[in-house]
């Protein structure tokens, strides 16, 4: 079987070098020519453990070639972004052009899947565009919805293991794509229809999104109250049925924070706890930035000298140098912009040098710090002491005090 897999990115790389392991012929196509170039060279363009090894194996056996162009192939894949245009209004034009690319290449009995993260009604609509372009395959072509859910960092285990949703536009379609993912993945594969499909994807990282406000929301409320939320959501969570996330200093990545903006564009009367999350998650990292301004002020009334802040973490998350849609690095950038006379020490142990900030690293900045504001929990900054010495904003929890 020959696979033409448009998109070579977070997702569609990591599948295609999986499928070709498991024997699939496959064509990856990039419309960026490095992209194309570095994969054919066996570099792998993003950041995945163990990836680029196993990108070096199917290079060498000839089962992964990277082009500008697609190929006739058996089946198709969609992995392109979908990102946003206009307030927040989903943008599937990547999506068309790449179907646009593959259309003059169909033939009776091949697959067409769209993996990208899409409003409900994209695969019918892009089905719709494929008929009107090619009539005579009306009925003759498999077309599904197939979202991805892995976690980057853990892609090569979670692309075989993790469940997958499959949704067909018709069973035959829904068949013909669990023929396809069953080559390479152990997790089971879920019947649905694409409709349900795209929404399922919307909704798994929507829920996330709402769980965090909670937890966002609880933290601001434990602040006004004089209650340690870090310990509140311990003893809520003994309760056998609850299960509370954390507090952070806001949602960031390229997922949680921005598909539900999906589902609020299309049904903004109807999505109101959605809506609520994305407002109260975005707002968790205003309500920070106020709170180490605050603390400065205080600082220098206090002591009649400006003081040293040092800003604990740049990346969304812990542990990753990823620092894309990161709500620390806007709080760092509001917080400097806010002071521009301020000392301000910048620190990201996940990377060596930052375009942008001169990057301190988390010992000498603690050490050296009057205020400290911990905003990603980073391993490292956990095994830093407790100092009664310092001011300490801890958004995420290092101390959980
Ligand atoms: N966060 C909190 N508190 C928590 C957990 C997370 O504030 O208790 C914050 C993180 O710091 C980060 C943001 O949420 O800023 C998102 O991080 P994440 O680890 O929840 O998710 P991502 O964006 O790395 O990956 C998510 C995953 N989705 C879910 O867990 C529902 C992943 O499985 C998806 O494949 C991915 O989105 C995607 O591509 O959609």
């Amino acid at each position: 079987m020959k696979a033409c897999f448009m998109g070579l990115g977070y997702i569609g790389l990591p599948t295609a070098i999986i499928a070709a392991k498991h024997g699939v012929q496959i064509i990856g196509v990039d419309i960026n020519p490095r992209v194309v170039e570095l994969t054919n060279a066996g570099h792998l363009h993003i950041v995945e453990p163990g990836m680029e090894e196993m990108l070096q194996e199917v290079v060498a056996n000839g089962m992964l070639r990277a082009s500008t162009t697609p190929e006739v192939a058996d089946a198709y894949f969609m992995v392109v972004p979908t990102p946003f245009k206009g307030d927040h209004e989903p943008d599937v034009s990547y999506v068309e052009s790449a179907t646009r690319m593959v259309l003059p290449l169909l033939k009776e009995g091949d697959l067409y899947v769209i993996e990208s993260t899409s409003p409900v009604g994209t695969t019918e609509q892009m089905a719709e565009i494929i008929y009107s372009e090619r009539p005579e395959l009306k009925g003759k072509i498999h077309i599904a919805y197939c979202p991805e859910r892995v976690l980057p960092g853990n892609v090569i285990y979670e692309l075989v293991h993790n469940d997958r949703v499959i949704g067909g536009m018709d069973e035959a379609s829904t068949d013909a794509a669990i023929g396809f993912y069953s080559q390479f993945v152990q997790g089971t594969l879920h019947r649905t229809n694409c409709r349900t499909a795209e929404m399922c994807k919307l909704t798994e990282n929507s829920s996330r999104d709402v769980q965090i406000a909670f937890a966002n929301e609880l933290s601001i409320v434990c602040e006004k109250a004089g209650i340690n939320v870090w310990r509140l959501i311990e003893l809520a969570n003994k309760h056998p049925r609850v299960n509370i996330l954390q507090p952070g200093c806001g949602v960031g990545g390229h997922c949680i924070a921005v598909d539900p903006y999906f589902i609020t564009a299309a049904f903004p009367h109807e999505a109101q706890i959605i809506g609520k999350a994305r407002e109260i998650n975005n707002y968790k990292s205003e309500w920070c930035v106020e709170r180490v301004k605050n603390a400065m002020l205080r600082f220098e009334l206090d002591n009649k000298r400006k003081p040293r802040v040092a800003m604990m973490g740049l990346a969304f998350k812990p542990n990753i140098d990823d620092l894309r849609e990161s709500p620390a690095k806007h709080i760092v950038t509001s917080v400097m912009q806010g002071c521009n006379n301020a000392d301000i020490m910048v620190v990201e142990p996940n990377i060596s040098e930052h375009k942008v900030f001169k990057l301190t690293d988390y010992r000498t900045a603690y050490d050296n710090a009057d205020i400290v504001v911990f905003l990603t929990a980073h391993n490292e900054f956990k095994t830093l002491e407790w100092r009664d010495d310092k001011v300490i904003l801890d958004f995420c929890g290092i101390f959980k005090r």
